[in-house]
C-alpha cells in the first residue's frame, strides 16, 4: 500500500512527545471473552489484597489464569512495549484495579517519580479493558505532554483527556505522566481494568512489592515468558547491544 503524506508516529514517538500511547480494539473478542470468564471467576475466588470503596485491587493476576497471562506476551502489546522500554523488558508488576461508584474522581498522580524524573518511558504502564468505559464510568485519565515537567501539576489539568475505552483498547503512558480513574457516576457499573507494567532488565522491584510469585506460570514458560517474568534474558538478546 502507498503511504501518502506523512508516516504514522511510532509507538515511541507517542510517547516521547505526548507522554502516552493508544492501540485500539488490539485484543480479540475470543481473547476477550476468556479474560471477562476468568475475572468473574477471581472475583468469585480471591480474596482482593484491597477493598476500599472507590477501588478494588488484585494483585498478580498472569498467575491465576492464563487468559491473563497470554496478555503479557501478546504480540501487539509487546511492539509497543520493546519500542518503548527495549527488548531486555520485564514485566515490573500486573494487577486489575476495579474502579467502582463513587461520585468523584481519583487524584492525578505520578508513578515511581524515582524512576520517572530520570527516564519516564522505562517504566511503561499500560491499562487494558475489557468493555466500553464511559466519560462518567470511572475512564483513566491522561495529561498528555506532563512529562515534560515533573514539577507542575494543576497548570496541566484543563489539558486532561479521559479515555472513553472500547472492549480491547490499550493505554500506555509513562511513570512521568499525570493519571488518575475519573468520574465515577452511581449509574455506572464497576470497571476493571489490567494493567501489566514493563521495565528493563537491569531495573529491579522493590522488596514490598506482593505481587511478584509466579512459580506455576515459570513450570512451562518459553523463553520469552522467562524473560517477561524476570528469570532470565532470552538468548538472543544482550544489553551490550541496541536493538529497536
Ligand atoms: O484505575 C485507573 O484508571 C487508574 C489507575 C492508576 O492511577 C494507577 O494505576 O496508578
Amino acid at each position: 500500500m502507498t503511504t501518502i503524506g506523512q508516516p504514522r508516529l511510532t509507538h515511541l514517538e507517542q510517547a516521547d512527545r505526548y507522554g502516552y500511547y493508544v492501540q485500539r480494539g488490539l485484543i480479540s473478542a475470543e481473547h476477550l471473552a476468556r479474560i471477562r470468564e476468568a475475572f468473574a471467576r477471581l472475583q468469585r475466588d480471591v480474596k482482593p489484597e484491597w477493598d476500599k470503596p472507590f477501588q478494588t485491587y488484585y494483585p498478580n493476576v498472569i498467575e491465576f489464569d492464563d487468559a491473563f497471562a497470554e496478555l503479557i506476551d501478546h504480540p501487539g502489546i509487546l511492539e509497543g512495549v520493546f519500542q518503548v522500554v527495549g527488548q531486555e523488558a520485564q514485566i515490573y508488576s500486573n494487577e486489575i484495579l476495579v474502579s467502582k461508584p463513587n461520585q468523584g474522581t481519583m487524584a492525578w498522580h505520578r508513578d515511581k517519580m524515582s524512576i520517572g524524573r530520570h527516564c519516564p518511558n522505562q517504566f511503561l504502564k499500560l491499562a487494558i479493558f475489557l468493555d466500553h468505559v464511559a466519560a462518567d464510568g470511572g475512564p483513566t485519565g491522561v495529561i498528555p505532554e506532563s512529562h515534560f515537567d515533573i514539577y507542575k501539576g494543576e497548570e496541566f489539568y484543563p489539558h486532561k483527556i479521559d479515555f472513553t475505552a472500547g472492549p480491547g483498547d490499550v493505554l500506555a503512558f509513562g511513570a512521568a505522566t499525570l493519571h488518575r480513574a475519573g468520574f465515577h457516576s452511581p449509574s455506572r457499573p464497576n470497571r476493571p481494568v489490567i494493567f501489566l507494567t514493563y521495565v528493563p532488565w537491569w531495573m529491579k522491584q522493590p522488596d514490598y512489592y506482593t505481587g511478584r510469585s509466579c512459580e506455576k506460570l515459570l513450570k512451562s514458560a518459553s523463553p520469552l515468558r522467562r524473560q517477561l517474568l524476570g528469570v532470565q534474558l532470552r538468548p538472543e538478546v544482550s544489553l551490550d547491544l541496541h536493538t529497536a
